[in-house]
Order: C-alpha cells, then structure tokens, then sequence
C-alpha cells in the first residue's frame, strides 16, 4: 500500500515534469508559497488559523481511527503552546523510495497535498479546512516533529519552517504503533500564537460526537489543579449523534424520550442522522460535511428539510390530525423546537459559499433526503404516542406564526400611520447617502449620550439600547416583534420585519447604514450583550451579515499617562508596553485609568478612540463567528443555569472573532 501511495505521488508529479530535479524545486515553492500566502491555505493568521493547524494533524489521525487502525488521539498543549497530536495508528510510512530520493514520511511531511490523496484502499475523506494536509502545518511552523513507532521501531524526523533539518532517523525500537506530531506555530506568521483551551475542548468533543468510539483526549500543561494535575479533558462517545443531540438539548425539555437516530448508506453516501424535538421555539440544525461544520448549509441540509417536511405532512395528513387546520403549515412550522444533526461523508466534495461552508454536491440531497424519510417513518410508525406529540406541536408552531404575523401586521401598520417615523431614541445621521452611514448600537442611555455628543452627526447615527435586549432564543417569535428594543432596531435600520419565510433574506436595499456598530461596555456584562445582539442578527438578519454590514466597536481598557505621555491601551501587552518604555517598568510610576465601561470616558475620548474612522478598530462580525455565538448560545442558554451563564461570560464571545 505504501509503495501505491508512493507511486501514485511520484506519478502525479512527474505530470508536471519529467525531470527529478526539477520536481523537488516544485517541492520547495509549494511550501514557499505557504509561507507567503498562509491565508489562503488556512483561512487567516489569527485565532483561528492557529486552532486550524491543530484540527489538520488531528484530521489525519481521524483519518486512521476511520480506516479502522486507531481508536486514541491525544492533543496536549505544551507549556510554550506547541503542541502534540499522538495518535496510536499504523504510524506514517517511513519506507525509503528510489525516484523520489527520500522516505514517504518526508514526503508526507513537505509535498503540498500529499496527504490527501494516498491509501486509496481505505474509506478516505478527508476533512480538514481545506484539506491541505499536514504540510501545510509543517510550513507554518517555527519548529516540527514527527515520531513514527511503526514495525517495531521509532523513527523521527525534524523540521523548521517545513524544511527537513536532516534525514529520517531511527532511534529505538519499541512494541507499540503509532504517529506523534509535535509542532510550534511560527510567531513571524502568526499574530497570535496562544491557544485557547476551550476552542480546541469543543472541537475535540465535536469530532468525539461525529466519530464514533474513539477516545479524544485534551491535556493542557499549561494549567495546573490543587493538585498539580494538568487540565484534562477525555471525549469518547458510543452513541455518536444520539449524543450530541442529548449534549445539544441538555438544558431544554425534551418533548419526546427518545432521539430519532439513523446510520445508513444511500447512494454510496454514508449518513449520519439525530432528530429530536424540545418544548423551545428555535430551530438548531447543525450539518456536517466530513466533519467540517457546514455553516452555510447546502444540498444535505436542503434534503433534511425537504425529507423532514414531506414524511411529517405525509404523515399527519393520513393520520387525519390536519383536517380542522383552517390555515396552511409550512416548512419552519416542522422545525420549531427541532434539533438536529446530520452528518455525510462525501468523496469529492464541492465547497462553495463565502466561507466554503456550503456543500454543492447535488446528489447528497437526494441521499439525506431519503435517510431522514426512511428513519422518521419508522419511528412514527412505532411510536405512535410521540408521533401525535410531534404533529401536535407543529399545528401549535403554524397557529403562533399566525398569531406573530397578525402581531406583526399591527406593529407595521402603527408605524406608517405614525408617518413612519424613525424611533424617538435614535439620533438619525445629516447625509442621505447609506453605503457610507454608520449606526451605533449603544449599551445603555448615558453612554448613548455620550456617543451622540462625541460622533459625527453626518454620517454617524446613535440607537441607544436600554440593558439586555431580549434573549431571542428563548423568546416566542410575536414576543420577539412586540419587544420596543428589537422594533426600534428594525425601524432605525429602514428593514421591515421578515416574515417567516424571507426574514433571513432581508430586502437590503432600503437598509439605512451599511455600517451597523455594537458598541457595550469592555466588560464581561458588555460581552454577553454582544452575543445577544449577534444572535439577533444570526437568527433575524443572517443576510446582513453575509454581506458585511455588521461590526463590533472596540473601546480601549486603559489610559495610561506618565507626565507629557498619554496612551490608550486594549490589551495587556500595551500596558506593560508603556509601563516599559515610560515607567521604568514600574506599575506605581505611572498613572493608569481603567474603563470598566463606556460611561467612563467623554465624548472626546470616545471619539478619538472608538467612533473616529481614522484611529478606531471595528471587528467585522463574519458569518462563522455569529453562527458560533448563536450555537454557543444555544448550546448553553437553554436555562439561564449559573455555571453555564459564567461559561458564555468567559468562552463565548470573542473566543471565536478574528481579532
Ligand atoms: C497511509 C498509510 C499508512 C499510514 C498512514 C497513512 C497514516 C497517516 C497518519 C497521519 C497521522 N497519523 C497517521 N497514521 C497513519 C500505513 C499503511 C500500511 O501500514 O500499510
């Protein structure tokens, strides 16, 4: 096997060119060009691109588990945040091949792609971001290792910036099998280099959901308990999606006992279903696609929604329960209180979307669409009960959209016969010109005064909102519409309320700004308004969104001044900056103003350092960082339980934001 995936690469590169020497310049600029270009071969340099590095090595240890050969991986984050992926496969080839002057696993190691494509034998799909393979990860990094235990012996190799510091070495034997990579992302590329413990628990505990029986395991050297103990996570899961679907709902009321789940294999696509109904009102359907979250959707989702609302209608019409329905029932009416995770392998799958998040293959839809069918008839069939239970609550869903629409109609209806008008609270901007307005949305009336003083009126508007808008997870839809704080950002905003069916389509060309700013606090209360107000928009105006129109406004957390000096900081590193350079590294020998909140600075400061276009930082709201608030949230807001609220207040909102 190893000698076809040698021969295979050797075949593909000797399509490019006939002669060796040649090929291993190709070699070189491949990683070159990774260098040069990270982004486009991780997605960014930031928080995320770092945590990428570490899903591709752990993918290809999937991978293995997958192929059948390997049951363990264990992530450890080092003390100096490099961090090691061991895993107890096969162990990565290391047989020394002819033409290409050097082993498989340098190969593997430093030729762009080729670790996608080998082991053609066993079921491959490769996740990873862009499936770009552990090469990438070795480019990106200052220091790489890889430990093969394999046929008795321990070999090892060493890179630095991809480049091999010298041959493959064989250092020992020993009993077991395996592959352990140990990698350092590299400062020069990345703007941050520190790991977040909780981004890569959840991704780890996703992939233990979506892979069923290994064993995941986290280690952090980083943090120690009382003890002395390392944090320590293991994710195992036997019962895959089921599992994930009880992790998701832990905090709803489930509506029925059991989850609805299928393992299958249509048209040579394996798919991986789990339904479940709670009492909430949200929809929280996630999918993926080789284990890549899915967040713009695509063919699969589109088949689930398609399979779920024909088998249920199908359903409750033979059943007779839709006979009094005076009005008609519609897709979402199906999804109300619906969680759901499906899950396909797809060989060659076709990511499209502006995050390539979005499956195109057209024949998955048929696939998912018949699996969901083929489940969801034999549950209703052997369970009649909850299958009366389920059809009750979507007649329940289809008479509150009614009663939204009328509470809708009412509210429109108000507006135009008070001419209208713009709510009294927002301070509306001079220009009449929209690609170039900006609207602050603001946390509260005085910092909103404040922001009407320091702003500039012609182009800037400000909407003070008043404390915490309401949690829209938990909220009835017509409740959502009747709160004054949602009317009035929808009427400042020029959008009317969507209806069902075209609210994440919003009709952006009357939008007023095309610049909509969250401004709140710096602290843990302003944070957790910023994932409500996200939230909002994910649920109630993705569409604007997607087309870039959404910002978080960044205020400073110190002023720091020593005599003539004056600085604002927004981090740490700053302070301690300044405190270096005019302070003599003495914290007492120079004057520090921390803002706690908005309200503590004037309009001029607020100006200067968070309204000005010339000197602020607006952080873009992407469509994945509101689809991970909204999921975070409605992960753990379910129930406004204690511990899960501090979690939101120390993981959820800029864990995930490119900064
Ligand atoms: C292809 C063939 C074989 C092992 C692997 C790939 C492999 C790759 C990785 C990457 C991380 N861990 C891994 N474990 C295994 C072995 C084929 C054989 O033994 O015949």
């Amino acid at each position: 096997m190893n000698q076809e995936f040698i021969d295979e690469n050797s075949r593909n590169r000797a399509q490019n060119s006939n002669d060796y020497s040649a090929n291993s310049i190709t070699v070189l600029e491949g990683l070159e060009a990774v260098r040069k270009r990270p982004a486009m071969y991780i997605g960014d340099i930031g928080m995320k691109g770092l945590h990428h590095l570490v899903y591709e090595v752990v993918d290809n240890s999937i991978d293995e588990a997958m192929a059948g050969y390997c049951d363990t991986i264990d992530v450890i984050i080092r003390n100096d945040n490099s961090i090691s992926v061991r895993d107890n496969g096969r162990g990565i080839p290391v047989d020394h091949h002819e033409k290409e002057g050097k082993s498989a696993l340098e190969v593997v190691m430093t030729v762009l792609h080729a670790g996608g494509k080998f082991d053609k034998d066993s079921y491959k799909v490769s996740g990873g971001l862009h499936g770009v393979g552990v090469s990438c990860v070795n480019a990106l990094s200052s220091y790489l290792k890889a430990e093969v235990h394999r046929k008795g012996k321990i070999y090892f190799q060493e890179y630095s910036t991809g480049i091999p510091k010298s041959d493959i070495q064989q250092v020992g034997t020993t009993d077991l099998t395996g592959t352990i990579v140990t990698f350092k992302a590299d400062e020069s590329i990345f703007t941050q280099v520190e790991y977040k413990y909780s981004i890569l628990a959840s991704r780890m505990r996703e992939l233990a959901f979506l892979n069923r029986g290994i064993t995941i395991t986290l280690t952090d050297e980083r943090e120690q308990d009382e003890e002395g103990n390392n944090k320590f996570e293991k994710f195992h899961s036997e019962r895959g999606l089921e599992e994930f679907v009880e992790f998701i709902d832990e905090t709803r009321e489930k509506l029925t006992e059991k989850v609805i789940h299928i393992t299958t294999e249509k048209n040579d696509v394996p798919v991986e279903l789990a339904i479940q109904y709670n009492t909430s009102f949200s929809e929280n359907v996630y999918s993926y696609v080789n284990n890549i979250n899915t967040i713009e959707g695509g063919t699969h989702l589109t088949g689930f929604r398609r399979g779920l609302t024909r088998t249920l209608k199908t359903f409750a019409e033979k059943s007779g329960m839709l006979s009094k329905l005076k009005f008609d029932i519609n897709g979402d009416d199906f999804r109300e209180g619906l969680t759901a995770v499906i899950s396909v392998k797809v060989q060659e799958p076709q990511f499209e979307g502006q995050t390539k998040t979005k499956l195109g293959n057209s024949d998955v839809s048929l696939a998912v669409d018949q699996a969901v069918s083929t489940a969801l008839n034999y549950y209703l069939e052997e369970n009649p009960r909850d299958a009366k239970i389920i059809v009750d609550k979507v007649i329940l869903a289809a008479t509150a959209r009614h009663a939204a629409r009328k509470a809708r109609e009412l509210v429109q209806r108000k507006t135009v016969m008070t001419g209208g008008g713009l709510p009294g609270k927002l301070s509306d901007c001079s220009d009449k010109d929209p690609a170039s307005y900006e609207v602050f949305l603001v946390e509260g009336d005085s910092a909103g005064g404040t922001a009407k003083q320091g702003r500039n009126r012609r182009f800037q508007a400000i909407l003070p909102l008043r404390g915490k808008i309401l949690n829209v997870e938990k909220a009835l839809q017509h409740r959502v519409f009747e709160s004054e704080e949602i009317k009035n950002i929808f009427t400042a905003l020029g959008v009317t309320i969507g209806t069902e069916e075209d609210s994440k389509a919003l009709n952006l060309a009357k939008l007023r700004y095309h610049k909509v700013v969250i401004m709140t606090d710096a602290d843990v209360d302003g944070r957790h308004i910023n994932t409500l107000i996200m939230t909002f928009f994910f649920r109630f105006m993705r569409e604007l969104i997607v087309e870039g129109y959404l910002y978080i406004a960044t205020p400073p957390l110190y002023l720091l001044k020593k005599g003539k000096n004056e600085r604002y900081c927004w981090s740490e590193q700053q302070r301690m900056d300044f405190i270096r350079e005019f302070g003599g590294g003495k914290e007492d020998a120079v004057h520090i103003q921390r803002y706690k909140g908005l309200g503590e600075m004037n309009a001029e400061q607020l100006w200067d350092t968070t309204m000005n276009p010339e000197e602020r930082t607006l952080r873009q709201i992407t469509i994945e960082s509101a689809a991970e608030a909204d999921r975070v949230f409605s992960m753990l807001m379910g129930d406004d339980v204690p511990p899960r609220r501090e979690f939101i207040e120390e993981n959820a909102t800029y864990a995930n934001i490119d900064v």
